[in-house]
């Protein structure tokens, strides 16, 4: 196997000769865990051939993946594809308790997939807390040939035309997150332990880097907004910017829980981009545990063409808000001054106020010695709290997204599955339906292999090529919005509100509150945000088509909402129950 620098080991081979373009292409994917230095600050993490974040696969729509996992952690693991719909093979879907056992230390998993859809995706460790443990990297699909692009909506000039073609061809991946120096076992222990729920971080990562900033007292109490400090009272924001907590039960835990800023230095992500190339894109994604992450770029509005792997009619804004586990395929113009501009990324809900920046970097020509100019002093878009610093700034406004070319799905459903959510018991633990699906349910025989390995009040059912709706009801206030994700196919998100949803069904709905649904062009998503339940109820409707029969997590990507239980297993098309081959039978089910 040939082995490139950096660990990767790639091995593309045709296929099947008579089909140029569908290759079968191999990725080892070896998992240590070791002390490494993130945000200036070192802690055992894991490490994905020796890298943080993990390497990127590219892909080309219609590939055949293998995708080797070699666990040399302490620990079981597993991967998901996210986004990728696991067509036929619900069994690479990476989720303990679903799919798979998870893959024991010194054990290996092989996860083969085909890529049928084209554009942004990640993977990322799908047991337990180990995303924040830093086992996460970007997947890219170059479009098919044959798939139509919407790039003729910005300009019918030519060599515009492919300055973009090309733009697009070169796309690299910004992976926005968030970071602690707590790995993801101390923070769960310490949620345990306290009832607290840590929604804190010490710094914003792009793509891996970034620092550990600690704001002096006064810049805290001078950002908290004044309808925060009538909540907060005689009390303040702590150090970390965070909201404050019970002084007894914040005993229980370590320092770097919710409070307990120490600066660090570490580096910035340099995006280097060459101007006569006239446009850059990439995709930019987030795998934040908790942060909710403005975006922007200082004097370079962008161009959202893609949104979770799918084209849209591309949209002209200033700034935009990365839910966890999107992506946002973007386009920029490099029409400014050749010099240094700051790329923001700021939390925008209010458990914190932290953010982190990078840098887009115009290069110079080789030929001059002479030293880059002192970075401009630009006018932000967004401000520290993740909103818009100017009365000019202009937002995405997520209802005005048409998918390109737009879908309708059908205009009534065979079920309706209403999903209560709510804190449940402790403020670390959270509802999805009737119940808080719970971490033990990972070490169940999965349910690729028995149906009822789990209590049915953490399933749904559905039968094969059916429609279906799922309602996600925030029934109290006080929650941020939820990042909804659902694995294999994507969703319509054909409906949303604020306040109580009281009807029985979306049709019921729809007699009362016609202006909160879209059946015509519904945004076309595998992970999308609820609407803010801060200061009272809200709903979100999503309607999917069953097609792929197989059992698929639907739940809520802040990482300590999942690991509370804010999860649900779909148990699709049980008419047409797949029938597992056998090397994914062994050692899949060996134990319990
Ligand atoms: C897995 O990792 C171990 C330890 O680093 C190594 O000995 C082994 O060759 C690796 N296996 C594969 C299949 O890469
Ligand atoms: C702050 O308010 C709490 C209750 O609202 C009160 O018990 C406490 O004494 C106050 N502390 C100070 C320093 O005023
Ligand atoms: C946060 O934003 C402020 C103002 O936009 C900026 O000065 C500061 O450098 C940012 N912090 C980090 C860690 O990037
Ligand atoms: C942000 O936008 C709002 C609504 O358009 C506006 O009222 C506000 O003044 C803007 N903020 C700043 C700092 O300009
Ligand atoms: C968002 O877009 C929708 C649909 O175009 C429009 O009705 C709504 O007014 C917009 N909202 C804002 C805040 O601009
Ligand atoms: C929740 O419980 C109600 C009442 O027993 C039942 O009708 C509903 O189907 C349950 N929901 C789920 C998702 O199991
Ligand atoms: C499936 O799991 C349930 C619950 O653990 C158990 O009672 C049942 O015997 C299992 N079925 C098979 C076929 O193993
Ligand atoms: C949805 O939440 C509202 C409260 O916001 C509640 O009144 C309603 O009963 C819930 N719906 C269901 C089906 O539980
Ligand atoms: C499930 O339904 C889809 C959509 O109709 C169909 O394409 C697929 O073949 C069905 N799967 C099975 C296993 O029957
Ligand atoms: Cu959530």
């Amino acid at each position: 196997m040939a082995r490139f620098p950096g660990g990767l080991s790639l091995l593309a081979l045709l296929y099947f000769a008579q089909w140029a373009s569908c290759k079968l292409v191999q990725f080892n994917l070896d998992l240590t865990w070791e002390d490494h230095e993130v945000a200036g600050s070192t802690r055992k993490m894991i490490l994905s051939n020796g890298q943080f974040p993990a390497p990127q696969l590219r892909l080309k729509q219609g590939d055949e993946v293998e995708f080797l996992v070699n666990n040399s952690l302490p620990f079981g693991t597993t991967v998901h594809f996210h986004g990728i719909e696991q067509r036929g093979t619900p069994w690479s879907d990476g989720v303990p308790g679903l799919s798979q056992k998870p893959i024991a230390p010194g054990d290996h998993f092989l996860y083969k997939w085909q890529a049928n859809e084209y554009g942004a995706y990640l993977y990322h460790a799908h047991t337990r807390g180990q995303v924040d443990d830093g086992l996460y990297g970007a997947i890219y699909i170059e479009p098919s040939d044959a798939v139509e692009k919407p790039f003729h909506l910005l300009t019918d000039d030519e060599a515009e035309l492919d300055a973009i073609l090309q733009a697009e061809k070169d796309t690299q991946p910004i992976i926005l997150a968030d970071w602690r120096r707590l790995t993801s076992e101390e923070v769960w222990n310490a949620q345990v332990a306290s009832g607290l729920e840590d929604f804190c971080t010490n710094s914003i990562l792009i793509n891996g880097k970034g620092s550990e900033i600690c704001l002096s007292q006064d810049r805290i109490d001078a950002l908290t907004s004044p309808a925060l400090k009538q909540v907060l009272g005689n009390t303040s924001l702590t150090d970390m910017a965070c909201l404050p907590s019970d002084p007894e039960a914040l005993k229980l835990t370590p320092p770097g829980f919710r409070r307990g800023c120490t600066p660090h230095t570490g580096p910035t992500e340099i995006l280097e981009v060459d101007p006569s190339t006239q446009y850059r894109s990439w995709d930019v994604s987030s795998m934040a545990s908790t942060s909710s992450l403005a975006f922007s770029i200082d004097k370079h509005p962008v161009y959202i063409y893609a949104i979770d792997g799918r084209y849209i009619e591309p949209l002209r804004v200033d700034a935009l808000t990365i839910a966890i586990g999107t992506r946002y395929s973007i386009l920029v113009k490099l029409d400014q001054a050749p010099t240094d501009y700051p790329v923001r990324a700021a939390n925008n809900v209010p458990a914190q106020i932290i953010n982190g920046t990078a840098i887009l970097r115009y290069k110079t020509p080789a030929a001059t010695a002479t030293p880059p100019p002192p970075p401009p002093t630009t006018t932000p878009y967004i401000t520290e709290l993740g909103t818009n610093a100017t009365a000019s700034t202009t937002f995405l406004n997520e209802s005005a997204v048409t998918p390109f070319p737009p879908i309708s799905p059908a205009l009534t459903s065979h079920k309706t599955f209403i999903l209560n959510v709510d804190h449940a018991g402790a403020s670390y633990r959270w509802t999805l339906g009737n119940a808080s699906f719970p971490l033990s349910n990972e070490d169940a025989t999965p349910l690729l292999f028995n149906r009822t390995s789990i209590p049915a009040k953490y399933l749904i059912t559905t039968q094969n090529n059916t429609w279906v709706d799922i309602i996600i009801n925030m029934t109290s206030s006080g929650q941020p919005p939820h990042p909804i994700h659902k694995h294999s196919n994507k969703y319509f998100v054909i409906g949303a509100g604020q306040g109580s949803f009281t009807y029985a069904s979306v049709a019921e709905a729809v007699k009362h509150v016609p202006q909160n649904f879209n059946f015509v062009t519904p945004q076309i998503r595998d992970t999308f945000p609820t609407p803010s339940a801060a200061a009272g109820p809200a709903w979100l409707a999503i309607r999917y088509q069953v097609v792929n029969p197989g059992p698929f997590l639907l739940h809520c990507h802040l990482q300590l909402h999942l690991s509370g239980g804010m999860a649900l297993a779909l148990l699709d098309g049980v008419d047409a129950w797949p029938v597992v081959p056998g090397e994914y039978r062994m050692p899949a089910v060996s134990s319990s």
